[in-house]
């Protein structure tokens, strides 16, 4: 399991609430820590219950609602880990990767795994006709969107819908940051669609498992799935007309190097795919 970092960082994304520090050798539950006592943080958002968020069981008004299914399929929300069996205590999920300072969803709607899915879109860098190289290695580059929340470069992705396939997931959420589908007519975007669905027809799965994402807390927790799309010749893919869109404001083709800062683990999805295709 991947050690969180981000999930334990000092103040709460869009709050002025402090975590409780955690030391790198209190991650683990197995490890005592008697001082432990967070503070409790769910955005009203969350609280007004809209269609994508789970009730707050932790209130005396809710005492009567029924706890979801927790490590099931439950209807059409999926509540599995991709990182096994998670703990629960009093029906409130427990991270699996530990401690992060912080009680209840914070800006998550579900207790436990928050499901997502993510496009890792690649295409060679190009210089004067030939493949750029450092260290000997192929560059790379690839999609990155400017998150609107936090200002941080990103991988496009987004939450699975309900009964959503995560293939479909990782599309539609790629047109609308990246290619801004949302402002498209319905005509331009089912063409749209089309077209991606024919250029992301042979994706390569390269991380499944817990995302160390800033918005994590003890109870809700983001996962995702992501895939990568490569094109090997510049002619498909990587010609591609950007537009930022929806909760992106910005995307750009950068290039794949770890001194680049991205939002949450994205780094490490990126180091996979560099690994796969044996670029720098
Ligand atoms: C990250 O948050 C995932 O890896 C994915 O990129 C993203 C999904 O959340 P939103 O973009 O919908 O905020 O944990
Ligand atoms: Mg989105
Ligand atoms: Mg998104």
């Amino acid at each position: 399991l991947v050690s969180h970092v981000k999930a334990r960082g000092k103040l709460y994304p869009g709050t002025s609430i402090s975590r409780q520090p955690v030391p790198d050798d209190k991650v683990a539950w197995s490890v005592p820590f008697p001082e432990y006592c967070p503070p409790s943080y769910t955005t009203p958002v969350v609280l007004q219950m809209p269609a994508w968020a789970d009730p707050d069981y932790s209130t005396f008004a809710n005492w009567n609602v029924t706890p979801p299914k927790y490590n099931q399929l439950d209807g059409s929300v999926e509540r599995r880990s991709h990182t096994g069996e998670y703990m629960v205590i009093e029906n409130i999920p427990r991270n699996p990767c530990g401690r992060t300072g912080l009680l209840g969803r914070g800006l998550l709607g579900k207790w436990g795994p928050n499901h997502a899915a993510d496009s890792v879109v690649t295409r060679w860098k190009w210089i004067d006709g030939k493949v750029a190289k450092k260290d000997g290695k192929p560059v790379m580059q690839f999609v990155a969107i400017q998150r609107r929340d936090c200002g941080e470069w990103a991988l496009p992705g987004g939450m699975v819908d309900p009964g959503e396939q995560i293939a479909a997931t990782v599309k539609r959420e790629f047109c609308e940051e990246a290619m801004n589908s949302l402002s498209l007519t319905k005509d331009e975007r089912h063409k749209l669609q089309e077209l991606i669905s024919t250029i992301f027809q042979h994706g390569e799965m390269i991380y499944k498992g817990y995302v160390d994402d800033p918005r994590n807390t003890d109870n809700a927790w983001m996962e995702t799935v992501a895939f990568n799309f490569h094109d090997e010749t510049n002619d498909s893919i990587g010609c591609l007309p950007l537009r930022a869109g929806d909760d992106a404001k910005n995307v750009a083709w950068l290039d794949v190097d770890k001194e680049q800062a991205l939002y949450a683990n994205h780094s490490m999805l990126l180091q996979n795919v560099a690994h796969l295709k044996q670029a720098h």
